[in-house]
């Protein structure tokens, strides 16, 4: 049940405010803001869309969903109580056991009578003369607040393409973002999966089991790894428990925010053949993309280099395909290995070996339209039951730009992004005065361990909000010249690397029309961790602190 609603407080009455601070969303990122600053004493409110806490574990139900990053690195470092406690049974967890995990979290640390589920927010507006944040929402609440926190999430705003048609589809159709919660059976049907990401990757062996059969429409190849997944050995468990508070701070010193992968000294171009095809031959067998990534350090900076990664992950897809046409279009050839997310997989290519799967390239013959019975590429037509859109999501952006946040100075966010992001860290939007986000474009978010990330950047926002309200000052807002440098730097490191090269969510080019800009930090976790360090030992140098 939703709270009662808060008597509106009009944002014009100086002084005047329902709560220090207001967050929207209560996935990892809201719910852990929501512990650490109501541990500071403010009064905080958490808005949040579905009607449960979660974020995407909430959302994301597809058969298959499941970490990519390992369990004991892929949660909460805060408690130690917490961390002792929990028990994760696999190394890469499945989202039934994610979800009971973030509940758990949400009980132990009292934090549902702070979050008002089911609910919206619409527009966030800053007066600038109250100093205050207004912000409301789909229920019809309005409340004020000092500061307001987007933890809206890097992969929340789910996409289906525009597809002719898709409102006449006779069958049952689901995106892989928005699943329900109850199983959905495909047994005995003709199902079709658009999109071979992550998501698609993912879930694909799982709904073949099912299906009658499953046709799955890929438009791009991306290249998968084995997961290695099974459950966690309890001596394993019980040393890395030992361990647990040095491998959390070992992790703030890595490149992806996960402690227990050695970086790697050498370049593949300093390896002879054979002793880069051992190598990458044990790290398959290891399993994990860090580990593949980390066989030597120029893959993301050398095309050459890269080639030679790609190309073992390739050769594998060749032979574990049996037919060799499949196995030709599974195999990548458009991007370097890890310029796009690496998937992580269970018996991904295995399945296109048996008789109740067939790959369509939709590259080739482009999905022209749904019909009321299935679809149409360009070149053929194919009955179905069940379409899955595993499409992906108006990465990074989508989540702020969706709600209506502007200032009474006459600044909005659609335009302050009209050509791409724009923020100081991936923290702050000059001109949006305490307004901060967490793992926002610009932050290496997406490119590191998100929980990390989440508690890096919320320690970050709660040390500057107490060095203001020590310095007895209200109000905080990154400075434009600070903005411009840290925008320029993300994108000269991104060009110092391969990743540009991708066609992927990284740039927006999944969006029609999104501006090509690359969004995420990749200069590494460890590095920009140093810098926003440096940015508060220097007293919050780049951000401006007043009355
Ligand atoms: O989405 P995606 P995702 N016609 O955008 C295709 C995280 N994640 O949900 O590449 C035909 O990667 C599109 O094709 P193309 C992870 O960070 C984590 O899979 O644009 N196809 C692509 O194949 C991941 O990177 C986990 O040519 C169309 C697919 O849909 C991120 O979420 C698990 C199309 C979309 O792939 C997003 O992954 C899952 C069209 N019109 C996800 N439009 C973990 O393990 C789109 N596609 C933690």
């Amino acid at each position: 049940m939703a709270e009662a609603r808060k008597t509106p407080v009009e944002a014009s009455e100086p002084g005047v405010m329902d709560f220090d601070v207001v967050v929207v969303g209560a996935g990892f990122a809201g719910l852990y803001a929501l512990h650490r600053l109501r541990g500071m004493g403010f009064g905080v409110k958490v808005f949040e869309a579905g009607d449960g806490v979660g974020g995407t574990w909430f959302w994301n139900r597809y058969p298959g969903a499941r970490f990519d990053v390992e369990s004991m690195e892929y949660s909460y470092a805060f408690s130690e109580d917490l961390q002792q406690e929990w028990n994760w049974p696999d190394r890469y967890s499945k989202q039934s056991d994610i979800l009971r995990y973030i509940n758990h979290v949400a009980d132990k640390f009292d934090l549902r009578r702070d979050v008002q589920l089911e609910t919206r927010v619409t527009s966030a507006l800053y007066d600038e003369e109250a100093n205050l944040w207004v912000v409301e929402t789909d229920r019809g609440d309005k409340v004020t607040a000092r500061f307001c926190i987007m933890a809206s999430g890097n992969l929340s705003t789910p996409r289906v393409p525009d597809f002719k048609g898709l409102v006449d589809f006779q069958g049952e159709h689901y995106h892989s973002g928005l699943w329900p919660k109850e199983d959905v059976d495909f047994s005995g049907k003709r199902v079709g999966i658009i999109g071979t990401g992550s998501t698609g990757i993912q879930m694909i062996p799982n709904v073949a089991k099912q299906a009658k059969h499953l046709h799955v429409f890929q438009r791009t190849a991306n290249y998968s790894l084995p997961a290695r997944n099974g459950p966690l050995p309890k001596g394993e468990v019980r040393d890395h428990k030992a361990d647990y508070a040095a491998r959390r701070k070992a992790a703030y010193f890595t490149p992806f925010g996960i402690a227990g992968y050695p970086p790697p000294e050498k370049c593949a171009i300093e390896a002879s053949p054979e002793e880069r095809e051992a190598k990458y031959a044990a790290k398959w067998a290891q399993g994990g993309t860090i580990s593949y990534l980390f066989s030597y350090k120029d893959l993301l900076v050398n095309e050459e280099s890269n080639e030679t990664a790609s190309e073992f992950v390739r050769a594998r897809i060749r032979e574990m395909v049996q037919d060799p046409e499949t196995a030709e279009l599974l195999a990548p050839k458009d991007h370097p290995i890890g310029t796009k997310r690496i998937c992580l997989d269970t018996e991904y290519y295995e399945t296109y070996n048996r008789d109740n799967v067939t790959l369509v390239d939709v590259r080739s013959a482009p999905i022209e339209e749904i019909t009321p019975s299935g679809l149409r590429t360009a070149d053929g037509e194919y009955e179905l039951d069940a379409i899955i859109f595993a499409t992906g999501f108006d990465a990074m952006t989508g989540a702020i730009l969706d709600i209506d946040v502007r200032t009474t100075t006459g600044l909005t966010m659609q335009e302050k992004w009209a050509a791409g992001p724009r923020t100081f860290l991936g923290l702050m939007v000059a001109g949006f005065p305490n307004m901060f986000v967490i793992t926002g474009p610009g932050s290496p978010s997406v490119k590191a361990n998100m929980v990390v990330a989440i508690e890096q950047h919320t320690d970050w926002i709660a040390d500057c909000i107490q060095t203001a309200r020590d310095r007895g000052l209200s109000r905080v807002d990154a400075t434009v010249e600070a903005e411009d440098s840290w925008v320029e730097h993300v994108n000269e490191i991104a060009d110092s690397t391969l990743y540009p090269r991708a066609n992927s969510w990284y740039v927006g080019a999944n969006i029609p029309g999104k501006p090509r800009v690359f969004m995420p930090y990749v200069g590494g976790f460890d590095r920009y961790k140093v810098k926003c360090d440096e940015v508060a030992a220097n007293g919050y140098e780049g951000i401006e602190m007043t009355k």
